[in-house]
């Protein structure tokens, strides 16, 4: 493959992050039997840093209003499953790297916004924040791999990031990138995966009214694992669409091929809606086990979101829409 990955051994030190190293030193004086100490002594620099990390400076907008349009047709899956079983590759293929990602910094983050606008422009997430309005909606989410989860996700529509944009007329697609920083996300040294994840959405999808940027999940900032400090809910495409730690749109009049679609394009395609009745190439799409539950469901077409979606392909159907 052409792609120019630098390795874990051609980093110089001073790359480390400091939260990488104070969270090790943290470990290290914990197994030490030196926790108590870390949480209650004055300690000097470092080590007091590693006993009280940076408080999250959004924290103070969750919990948002719920908007009750979107309802659900089953339980919200429990918190602590829906936040230790993820699907997030730059921190590993497992579903457990929900420790793993608490190295990422998620602050500072800024926001690339380019290609196709009137004007490009960065914005910092809490510029960004302070510039759209929060509510908490209910979605389903289902993932390819035929497992699904409901969660209370809190954000803004997508359509509030496009307007900021102000994309030109000749820009038909939206390319999303999340970071890059093999150092904090060891899975990126892969060097067999297209990094940066990428995805892809028409600009009518990326205005559906039900495309979803989200920030926070259960009443509170969404968790690294679960994407932080930006990721994406689009609910009625497999899970693979809804690209986490975002941090920059490209307005594009060319289609985005994905981070999937790269790897396996005989599996994963650009559209990926939700569909029981067209199988992926190895398993079934009939029903899904639901997070939490011994259950296994039957799957809706467009995951049981098509009144609001359905009319963005009927004149597509050439198309592989659900793949
Ligand atoms: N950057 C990035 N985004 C990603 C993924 C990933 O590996 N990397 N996995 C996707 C897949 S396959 C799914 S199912 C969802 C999982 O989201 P969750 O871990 O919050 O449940 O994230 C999606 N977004
Ligand atoms: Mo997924």
């Amino acid at each position: 493959m052409l792609i120019r990955e630098r390795r874990g051994w051609e980093l110089r030190e001073g790359e480390a992050t400091p939260e990488t190293v104070f969270r090790d030193r943290r470990r290290i004086l914990q197994s030490m039997g030196f926790g108590a100490l870390i949480a209650t002594a004055g300690l000097p620099g470092e080590l007091a840093l590693a006993a009280a990390p940076a408080a999250d400076p959004s924290a103070g907008l969750y919990p948002a209003k719920r908007n009750d349009r979107y309802a659900l047709d089953r339980p919200i899956t429990p918190e602590n499953l829906a936040t230790t079983y993820n699907n997030f590759y730059e921190f590993g293929s497992q579903k457990t790297i929900s420790d793993e990602a608490q190295a990422l910094p998620i602050r500072p983050w800024t926001v690339t916004i380019d290609g196709m606008v009137e004007k490009p422009f960065q914005i910092a997430i809490d510029d960004l924040l302070k510039r759209v309005t929060l509510e908490e909606r209910l979605y389903r989410h289902r993932c390819v791999e035929a497992w699904s989860m409901a969660v209370p996700w809190t954000g803004f529509p997508m359509k509030a990031l496009v307007d900021m944009a102000k994309p030109l007329s000749s820009a038909t697609y939206v390319r999303m990138e999340t970071f890059l920083d093999p150092k904090v996300a060891p899975g990126e040294k892969q060097f067999w995966y297209p990094w940066p994840y990428l995805e892809g959405v028409t600009m009518a999808e990326a205005t559906n009214e039900l495309a979803f940027l989200v920030t926070g999940m259960y009443g509170k900032p969404v968790p690294r694992q679960d994407g932080a400090p930006l990721r994406l809910a689009l609910p009625w495409k497999y899970g693979f669409k809804s690209i986490k730690s975002l941090v920059k749109f490209t307005f594009t009049d060319k289609r985005p091929v994905g981070f999937w679609q790269k790897l396996q394009g005989n599996e994963y395609g650009f559209w990926a809606n939700v569909n029981p009745a067209v199988p992926h190439p190895r398993w079934s799409q009939a029903t899904e086990r639901v997070l939490g539950s011994d259950e296994r469901r039957p799957t809706l077409i467009y995951n049981g979101y098509g009144e609001y979606v359905a009319s963005i392909y009927k004149d597509l159907q050439n198309e592989p829409l659900f793949m």
